[in-house]
Order: structure tokens, then sequence, then C-alpha cells
């Protein structure tokens, strides 16, 4: 019985560049925690990650990284099915069908694609304003029930919800409605260090604004050092201490400790202090990540050998809800 029962889970990572700890404590940490509980698809979306420029060679690099770093992290491709979106056609396919009912007035009023098409306004394309609708295929495609992802995606998750509704009610019940699983408290949006009042973002300019998971010790040390904290000296979670509160936020996510034993733990310590305990507790928590993750891509051969199996999963699983997309706008089977 149990393993029937359980619900699914659809998430991604874009292979845009190198993945920051921001990624992992609002995203990939949580898909490894909730792997047990759900019927889990992890995907790497190369289909989104051009709507940026990318250059092909890197891209390809990003996108076998990105895949082994979900396994060195922790996600175990026997329960779950790990797989690179571009693989998968019908992500493709259900978003022409998801485009002919969307609204272009509902994806220019998306705050990613204002914030993207004025940084990359030499190629404000199609595809970036059509974004959100892939994203929407991903999540509908597998009728995940739960899709877990940092804060700055909730505005893609309740059109998601509003493309499935509408679907649903034209040509009646074909998708599950999702649910987004953001992290509740700070570590659902990790700060830049170099300014705490914007999202850690690893298509930053200043490299001193993010950590890297592939960053060294010396590196990783040298960043938090340098991060921006608040006037005082005293590490305290609050409002009015943005860069700290950030710094606080990191330092639970690797070590498991609540901000009242951080808090307690630096206390009389002052900031110099606790920005090395944050730089080392993050460069020991990633070494072993760092070293898995390089010894999976020297075994391409296995990792093409999960991504070819989680690809056939995929397929099948995504297949039969396009199928049943297709009967119900009324396109003619053959058979
Ligand atoms: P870019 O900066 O290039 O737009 P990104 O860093 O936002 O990319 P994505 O691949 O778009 O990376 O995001 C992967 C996942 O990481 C998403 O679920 C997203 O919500 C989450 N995420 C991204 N940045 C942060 C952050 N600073 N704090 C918490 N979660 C984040
Ligand atoms: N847009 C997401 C990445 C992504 C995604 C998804 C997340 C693509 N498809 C489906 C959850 C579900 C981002 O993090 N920027």
């Amino acid at each position: 019985m149990g393993e029937e029962e359980k619900k699914i889970l659809f998430s991604a990572v874009q292979p845009s560049g190198a993945v920051t700890i921001g990624n992992y404590i609002g995203a990939i940490r949580n898909f490894v925690k909730l792997q047990e509980e759900y019927d889990c698809f992890y995907a790497v979306a190369d289909l989104h990650a051009i709507t940026v420029r990318q250059e092909p060679a890197v891209l390809r690099k990003n996108t076998l990284a990105l895949a082994a770093l979900f396994l060195a992290c922790g996600i175990d491709p026997e329960k779950c099915v790990v797989f690179i979106q571009s693989h998968v056609p019908a992500h493709c396919e259900l978003t022409w069908v998801l485009n002919t009912v969307t609204y272009p007035g509902e994806l220019s009023r998306m705050t990613q694609f204002k914030d993207k098409s004025a940084k990359h306004a030499e190629n404000v394309n199609m595809g970036l304003m059509d974004y959100p609708v892939l994203m929407a295929s991903d999540i509908l495609l597998y009728q995940a029930a739960l899709v877990p992802v940092g804060a700055d995606q909730k505005q893609h998750l309740e059109i998601t919800r509003d493309l499935a509704v509408r679907f649903n009610n034209r040509y009646g019940q074909t998708f599950t409605v999702p649910e987004p699983y953001i992290p509740k408290g700070s570590g659902a949006k990790i700060m830049s260090l170099a300014d705490p009042s914007k999202k850690m973002s690893k298509s930053d300019d200043n490299p001193n604004a993010f950590v890297t998971m592939s960053d060294d010790k010396d590196t990783i040390i040298r960043k938090f050092k340098r991060a921006i904290t608040d006037s005082g000296n005293e590490v305290r979670f609050s409002e009015d201490k943005p860069g700290v509160s950030n710094l606080i936020a990191i330092y639970g996510a690797f070590t498991g400790k609540t901000v009242s034993e951080t808090e307690k733990e630096f206390e009389g310590r002052g900031y110099g202090d606790f920005k090395l305990a944050v730089g080392e507790a993050v460069a020991d928590a990633l070494a072993p990540v760092q070293a898995e993750q390089a010894r999976l891509l020297k075994d391409k051969e296995y990792l093409n050998s999960v991504l070819k199996r989680g690809a056939e999963s995929a397929f099948r699983a995504a297949r039969r809800t396009l199928s049943k997309v297709y009967r119900k706008v009324g396109f003619y089977s053959g058979e």
C-alpha cells in the first residue's frame, strides 16, 4: 500500500551558473528532506536557463554539474526521479497548449519578467515572457501536489495554480492544483552578503554578494569576513539588523542551531568572531558535498545512466498527462 499513496512533488533548478547557498537553503535542502515522504521529480531546468543568454559549452557543463550536485547533496536517485528537462519533450508540448489559456497581460506583470527584462534589456525575448507557462507545465505534467521553492518563486506558483484551475474549468478535471512549499522564516530568502536588502542571486555582478556551493574554504571565509553587517556589535536577530540576521539564518541552516542558541553562543563576542564562525561552519558543511560532486563528475557513465533512467520515468509520467490534455482539447488521436 504505502508506496501507491504518496503524493507527488516536483521542483527544478536552472543550470544558469554556480549554485549559491541561497539556492541550497531555500530549495535543494528541502528536496532532500522531502524525498522520504513524497514521490519526487527533480529536474535540471535547461529549457528555462536559455531564456537569458548562455554560453553553450558552459550550459552543457553546468547542466551535468547541477545533476551531480543534486546527488551530492543527498537526493537519492533510487527514491527520486532526477532528470534533465530538455530530455522530456512533453514540457514543451504542454507549454504550447497552456499558452492558449494564458493572457499576455498576466505574464508581463510578473515581477521576475520585469526584473530580468530590465537586467537583460538587449535580449527581452518571448521565452523570458513565457517562462512561467513552461514552469507551470513542468509542475502540472506530473500532477504534483507540492512544489518546494524559495520565496521569490511564489508568484510563479500562483500563476501555475490559476492556469490549472482555468484549464480544469474549461475542459474538465485534468490537473492537480499544486501547493508551494516555502521554508518558514528567513531561510526562504537568503540575502546578498554585499547588500542585505537584495536577494542573494547567482547572477549578481559582484561575486562577493554570494557564496557558491563550489567555493573553497578561503574564499568562503573571505566572503563572510567582508559581508556587510549593521551598526553595533551585538549578534542579535532583528529587523533593524538585516545583515547580521541573514548571517544568523545561514549559520542556523548549516549547523541546525536555532536563533536563540546562536545569540547565546555569541553573546559578548562581537561580529568579527561570529563572521569567522559562519564562514567555517559553511565551509565545513560544504566540503563533503564538494568532494562527492567531484567524485560523481568523474564517473560520467554512472551520471548518464541515472539521467537516462530519470528521463525515461519522467517521460512515462508526463506522457500520461499530455495524452489526457490532448484528448480534452480535442486533438484527433488516430486510434
Ligand atoms: P538567478 O539569480 O539567475 O535568477 P536564482 O539564483 O534565483 O537564479 P534559480 O535556479 O532560479 O536560481 O532558483 C532555484 C531555487 O532556489 C528556487 O526555488 C528559488 O526560489 C531558490 N532561491 C534562489 N535564490 C534564493 C535565495 N536567495 N534564498 C532562498 N532561496 C532562493
Ligand atoms: N523557475 C524556477 C526553476 C524552475 C522550477 C520549475 C521550480 C523551473 N521549473 C518547476 C519549481 C517547479 C526558479 O527557481 N527560478
